[in-house]
């Protein structure tokens, strides 16, 4: 029987993961962990919750042996734009945090999981057809903080045997949590802005073309690449996993194609804009595709589809 613990339990990839885990292994063997403690009604599901701030590595350690943790989703992170608001302190919860999650896993023998991001890339790798290995440059914290995770995260396998396993996300598309401070949550905020108002002024420029994925695909990722035959796995990390590649112009004419009175006005953030600039358009998950079955279920016009029926009805 599987004892999971999700870090950044409250977040956006967080409250979907321990929802679909509670499905999968029984709500009293998953324990939800967040920096703050939600409110009752932010609770999204029953089921074990712990106040956990990931630089404590001896609260960790503590929780871990109390609750006999054999599998961890760390997802406490600080996003893009927000590390680039607070570098010393994006560099403290990312790093420290997940050096103080690979040493519990060591200690502990926990399995691991850690999302990478598209922000690992920089701009001097090729943007278009990413490879899985290719030149990691990133020029934001975020992106050095992710490339030095998922470097930590091969060390932790090939020194000490840590089963730890992860992906590279693109944007994430979610119906039900809102992002916390990313630089594709334009992709998000624009589909509220729709419904309540028609119009939305977009953060970044027409043509700013990045890999997205839909919520549902990103949760079933991270369970697949968790559950796969670790035999199979060459690369273990930091796998490329693509769904879908667009603009905010081609999301605008999607979303139109429902809405046809929606209009975007772009009023463009320099600051995010230049985070985007950095990132590759479009990632190659060829690897993740052969070596554990990876495929997305969600493209634009399916994800927009769904978007718009689950948000109306909020
Ligand atoms: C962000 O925009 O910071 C994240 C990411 C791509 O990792 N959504």
């Amino acid at each position: 029987m599987k004892k999971i613990l999700v870090t950044g339990a409250t977040g956006q990839i967080g409250s979907e993961l321990t929802i679909a885990l509670r499905d999968r292994y029984g709500a009293e063997n998953v324990l939800a962990a967040g920096h703050k403690r939600p409110a009752q009604d932010e609770l999204t599901q029953p089921g074990p919750y712990c106040s956990l701030d990931v630089r404590d590595a001896a609260a960790l350690n503590q929780v871990i042996k109390t609750y006999n943790i054999d599998t961890i989703f760390h997802l406490a992170s600080l996003l893009s734009a927000v590390a680039e608001q607070k570098p010393q302190l994006a560099w403290d919860v990312n790093m420290n945090g997940l050096i103080n999650i690979l040493e519990a896993s060591r200690t502990h023998q926990c399995a691991l999981f850690f999302p990478s991001s598209i922000a690992a890339f920089g701009p001097e790798t090729p943007p278009m057809d990413t490879p899985q290995d290719t030149v990691q440059r990133p020029t934001t914290i975020y992106g050095i903080s992710k490339v030095s995770g998922e470097l930590l995260c091969d060390y932790y396998y090939h020194r000490f045997g840590v089963d730890v396993r992860g992906l590279r996300y693109p944007g994430l598309i979610s119906s039900k949590t809102p992002p916390g401070g990313g630089t594709t949550d334009y992709a998000v905020d624009i589909f509220y802005a729709a419904i309540k108002s028609q119009h939305y002024d977009c953060f970044l420029q027409a043509d700013t073309q990045l890999d997205m994925m839909y919520m549902p695909d990103a949760i079933d990722a991270a369970i697949n690449l968790m559950t796969a035959d670790s035999r199979q796995l060459k690369h273990r990390n930091a796998f490329n996993v693509a769904a879908m590649s667009f603009t905010p112009q081609q999301l605008a004419a999607e979303i139109q194609k429902h809405m046809p009175e929606f209009r975007v006005a772009y009023k463009v953030d320099s600051l995010r804009q230049a985070i985007a600039d950095s990132w590759p358009r479009h990632m190659d998950d060829s690897a993740a595709r052969a070596e554990w079955g990876w495929q997305a279920q969600f493209d634009l016009p399916a994800m927009v589809k769904d978007m718009l029926e689950k948000i109306t009805l909020k």
